[in-house]
């Protein structure tokens, strides 16, 4: 690479932070929320030598206080389009593919996010990103008028726009334009409180769906909420009230356990936000809101056929308690040990050789167990870098109140959201047999 060129890494780095800076400002309730989980991190770190050593030594603790995601959501295939063009400057590339109108909600989505080990450890900041589908709108002279208001828009600044096509030309940003970059792209998320539309076509479009007048009545697309990674969700789902935050009814994803698996969620409730519509009425209109997640190790095909299928076992319910309890009643089939998890191949792990390890003969025929057994290979769970869509529609659910809005039954649409995006999208599944592959290829055993 050519070293005149800052790096994605650090532009990345650069715009996630400059995103959290803007959304703390604009989302009071985001900055405690952070400060919460800071605290409750530091905590379980205390309390916890064991894990602070082996995150340590995984070299993962340091991203744990960079670490978060976001989410918006985009309204036409151009801005999707000239989304993924945009990221691509930040290293981050769309990864899985996401059919949410399964749970009622008229998106599919990607999540933009580093995929090589090395970027993940530097600054794993993802996006999950949402387009409209205007489709699932029934009444057609509704559905007309939404493609016209959003034909109308350019959530990109001019500037953006010359400085995406500056990078394309020249292959990489000097430091001064990464630093210009990074303000014109910010633009783009931004909240505005001034609508693009009346009244009127605000309730309209409200009316078929909250999420459909969120993406098309605003000039931008307004990140909707940032996501700080906490190490203890249930303590900071309990703490919450004292900070007067008050979250969502239930953590979303699998149960407590001592080997934690993909992603545990939770949110508190989209503001309420005074808004001035182009005919000069005020209102208001509800659609940022707050997030905190616990992530755990990433599944194999196995691993998450065996989630999914418990998932649904177990259903869901409205108290938090309960639910937890008669999830983690559910999931005991799920084996909670590390060595089972991986001796079934139901989740995926790294392999490093120890310092005892390092001279160590291992060849592809040496016995894995043996290895570990003796302490010259260890195995590190491969955190989970991506989304749940039973999640995402119960994040969706509890901020949009679309649970009385069951219109927007579709089908997923994989090929056309691709055709959209101008790619297609990274197998999430495929990026962690990789990492898996690599790793044991680094020690020999491939
Ligand atoms: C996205 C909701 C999904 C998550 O963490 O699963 C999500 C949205 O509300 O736009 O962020
Ligand atoms: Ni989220």
């Amino acid at each position: 690479m050519d070293n005149r060129w800052v790096s994605t890494d650090s532009i990345r780095e650069h715009f996630s932070q400059a995103m959290s800076a803007m959304y703390q400002q604009e989302v009071p309730q985001y900055g405690t929320l952070l400060r919460l989980v800071a605290e409750v991190n530091q905590q379980v770190l205390e309390q916890d030598p064991q894990l602070a050593q082996r995150l340590t030594q995984a070299d993962e603790l340091e991203r744990i206080s960079v670490e978060r995601h976001g989410a918006i959501r985009v309204g036409t295939a151009a801005e999707l389009n000239m989304l993924r063009q945009l990221f691509a400057i930040m290293g981050m590339y769309p990864v899985g593919y996401y059919d949410l109108s399964q749970a009622s909600v008229p998106v599919h989505s990607t999540a933009f996010r580093p995929i090589d080990d090395r970027a993940l450890r530097r600054n794993p900041f993802r996006l999950f990103t949402s387009l409209l589908r205007l489709e699932l709108i029934d009444d057609l002279a509704l559905r007309q008028q939404a493609s016209e208001i959003l034909a109308a828009r350019d959530i990109f600044t001019p500037g953006c726009r010359q400085l995406v096509a500056l990078h394309q030309q020249q292959g990489g940003f000097t430091s001064p334009q990464a630093q210009a970059f990074v303000s014109e792209a910010l633009e783009t998320f931004r909240w505005h409180q001034q609508t693009t539309v009346d009244r009127a076509t605000w309730q309209a479009l409200s009316q078929q769906h909250r999420l459909i007048a969120d993406v098309v009545c605003f000039p931008g697309c307004h990140i909707n909420h940032l996501t700080p990674r906490t190490l203890d969700i249930d303590r900071v789902q309990a703490l919450m009230p004292q900070h007067g935050i008050t979250p969502k009814a239930i953590i979303e994803g699998p149960p407590q356990r001592k080997v934690a698996i993909l992603l545990r969620q939770t949110s508190f409730k989209a503001l309420d936000e005074p808004v001035r519509f182009r005919d000069g009425q005020q209102g208001t209109h509800s659609a940022r809101f707050g997030e905190i997640e616990q992530r755990g190790v990433a599944l194999t095909h196995q691993g998450r056929a065996l989630y999914d299928r418990l998932l649904t076992l177990a259903g869901s319910g409205s108290d938090n308690q309960q639910h937890q309890q008669h999830l983690a009643a559910v999931f005991a089939e799920f084996p909670d040990d590390e060595a089972t998890l991986r001796q079934q191949q139901l989740a995926w792990f790294e392999y490093r050789r120890t310092a005892k390890g390092a001279d160590h003969t291992i060849t592809p025929a040496s016995d894995i167990e043996r290895l570990i057994a003796d302490g010259l290979i260890a195995a590190e769970p491969i955190i989970y870098e991506d989304f749940l869509p039973v999640s995402a529609a119960g994040i969706f659910q509890s901020n949009l109140g679309s649970e009385n809005q069951p219109r927007a039954q579709g089908h997923a649409s994989r090929e056309q959201f691709e055709q959209a995006l101008g790619a297609t999208v990274y197998d999430e599944i495929e990026l962690y047999a990789q990492r898996e592959r690599a790793s044991r290829q680094r020690c020999g055993l491939l």
